[in-house]
């Protein structure tokens, strides 16, 4: 791990990620460009949030099949996070559907080599912990928690490394509503410490949140946030490929984010699914940026 990382604040690289390919509905290839042509991202540098973009990641031209595509792109997307953290720059990746995850935390894992473990904070409607054995629908943006634990395709575990990017005990669900069997399977096998809506419900998110960041933090070098936007209510996030009712609340996801703002051990955040074809009014955009802005403002 770099030792060049000052106590100043981190300015943020965002990295773009176009490809929904690990998804059913590809629309969430144009998140990024969307975000962009919003504007967004250059109110947040506006703010002296030190936000500037990096690059966008496009799938190339000659595509093979799609887990050749989905692995190509998290290669070179988990080169990225490394370079931007070894700047002592802060990353933030948007999506593009969730399978990006899989790139974007081997990277981190890379750059902190043997300096300790990484946490990860999977804010999600879904589990996205499926292999091609047990996946109903066969879409790797089902699949990256998976991966990032070791199982799956060799291709999709062994981005930058052959090592496991992340431990079951350092990792924690949130907001999930929404899984099939198989997955559900390996994370108890696994005993992942995963909170449902209902437990949020009853204790409020900051509790559980404050808890997870906990959990995640304890035996580990730093830590990652993965936001699918499809963890919040579609009555706030409607612009995602797979809307699940009853979800997080907004306000809350807010305040929560605010809290870890200036967290030292956060390393990464990452927030993917937004699919402006399906968006309502630029709602979820506007989501995204209210959600980026707390964490970084
Ligand atoms: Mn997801």
């Amino acid at each position: 791990m770099a030792e060049n990382v000052s106590d100043s604040a981190r300015n943020a690289r965002v990295i773009g990620v176009a490809c929904g390919l690990g998804a059913l509905d590809r629309g969430c290839e144009d998140g990024p460009e969307m975000l962009r042509k919003l504007g967004f991202f250059r109110e947040l540098a506006d703010a002296d949030a030190g936000v500037r973009w990096d690059q966008t990641i496009r799938l190339p031209a000659a595509q093979s099949d799609v887990l050749q595509a989905v692995a190509g792109i998290a290669g070179t997307l988990a080169q990225a996070v490394a370079r931007i953290l070894s700047h002592g720059d802060f990353p933030l990746v948007i999506g593009g559907d969730h399978s990006c995850a899989i790139g974007t935390w081997s990277g981190v894992h890379a750059y902190l080599g043997g300096a300790g473990r990484l946490g990860l904070l999977w804010i999600d409607a879904h589990m996205d912990s499926h292999t091609f054995k047990t996946t109903p629908s066969q879409a790797i943006h089902g699949m990256p928690l998976a991966c990032l634990f070791g199982y799956g395709e060799a291709e999709l575990t062994q981005v930058m490394s052959t090592a496991p990017k992340v431990l079951p005990q350092d990792v924690c669900l949130i907001g999930v509503r929404n899984f099939e069997p198989g997955e559900a399977q390996l994370l108890r096998t696994l005993n992942v410490r995963i909170y449902f809506m209902d437990e949020i419900k009853q204790r409020g998110l900051q509790v559980v949140f404050r808890e997870a960041v906990d959990h995640v933090s304890r035996h580990t070098a730093g830590y990652g946030i993965s936001l699918d936007m499809d963890a919040l209510d579609p009555a706030q996030a409607p612009g995602v490929g797979s809307p699940v009712a009853d979800g997080l609340q907004l306000a809350d996801l807010l305040d929560a984010f605010e809290s870890v703002r200036a967290d030292r051990k956060l390393l990464a955040l990452e927030v993917v699914e937004y699919n402006p074809h399906r968006d309502n009014n630029d709602e979820t955009a506007l989501a995204v940026r209210e959600l980026c802005k707390s964490l970084l403002g």
